[in-house]
């Protein structure tokens, strides 16, 4: 894959992202279909889908090689990440869209055998791009983020983005832990939209994210946008990070990992 099929592949992303959010802010006034998935919670709209399929037409078009995974499996399954995989969510916040609260975004990740390159995350309501190619910067709305590392985080001075399901009990995580991280940071936002929570991590406006799990699609564009700005994501349990399972996921400065790693999310039945 030389640089001028790169850049064209970048061009068809922007343009397919940017005419996908047009697309979700017409539909947003029409009235949306909502359904539930495998749970009450877990929703999907025919505007998810019908979004997710404007992606797969133009894939099958254009580049009918290249294999989709996305949130709504109108992709085949994607089992291995040979050739190019493009990771679509194309509504992260779906909970958010339906009850028309303007946090939602479109999320695209474009990976090589497993490597990013093109990352797209498009605050739609607010017509906010962020994006990145990979070893070319980050960049919102075409203005440079800079390199996170330009200034220190301390713990005491961070906020963290985090959900309430943290508090909850569950089978991973010691609940105490977490109670005391929650308490020794400065501050705990939540917006309930993976993608965006991460690219504010890249903006260096927020310091971290922790998300119990999350899907490729989820975080695969973020990976890329942060990782041009030194920002960190990884899966705190678990060092390989398998893009196609569902993990935990952390999205940090770069100055957080060490306490966020080996203090603060301390694995049960760890007795560090
Ligand atoms: P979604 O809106 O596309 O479903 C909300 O906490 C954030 O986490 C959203 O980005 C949401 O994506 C994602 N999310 C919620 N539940 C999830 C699950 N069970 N697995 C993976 N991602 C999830
Ligand atoms: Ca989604």
């Amino acid at each position: 894959m030389n640089d001028r099929q790169w850049l064209q592949i970048y061009k068809h992303a922007k343009q397919w992202t940017i005419e996908a959010g047009e697309r979700i802010r017409k539909m947003m006034n029409e009235t949306i279909k909502v359904t539930t998935k495998n749970h009450k919670s877990d929703l999907v709209t025919n505007v998810d889908q019908a979004v997710e399929l404007f992606f797969l037409k133009q894939l099958e078009k254009n580049y009918p090689e290249h294999q989709l995974m996305a949130e709504e499996g109108s992709g085949r399954r994607v089992a291995s990440l040979d050739n190019i995989v493009w990771f679509i969510d194309p509504i992260d916040g779906t909970t958010n869209f339906v009850h028309k609260k303007r946090d939602f975004a479109i999320s695209v990740g474009i990976y090589k055998e497993g490597i990013g390159y093109i990352g797209l995350i498009y605050d739609v309501m607010d017509d906010i791009l962020y994006e990145a190619v990979k070893g070319k910067g980050a960049f919102k709305n075409g203005k440079s983020l800079r390199p996170l590392t330009h200034k220190t985080v301390a713990l005491d001075q961070s906020m963290l983005h985090m959900s309430h399901a943290w508090l909850l009990e569950h089978t991973i995580f010691e609940h105490h832990h977490i109670k005391r991280l929650m308490t020794m940071v400065r501050s705990i936002r939540y917006i309930g939209a993976a993608s965006l929570e991460i690219a504010y991590v890249a903006e260096g406006i927020i310091d971290g994210y922790l998300a119990i799990k999350l899907s490729s699609w989820d975080f695969a564009a973020g990976q890329i946008i942060l990782n041009e700005v030194d920002g960190l994501l990884f899966n705190p349990v678990d060092p390989s990070l398998n893009i196609l399972s569902n993990q935990p996921i952390v999205a940090c400065h770069p100055d957080l990992r060490e306490s966020l790693m080996n203090h603060l999310i301390v694995k049960k039945n760890d007795s560090r």
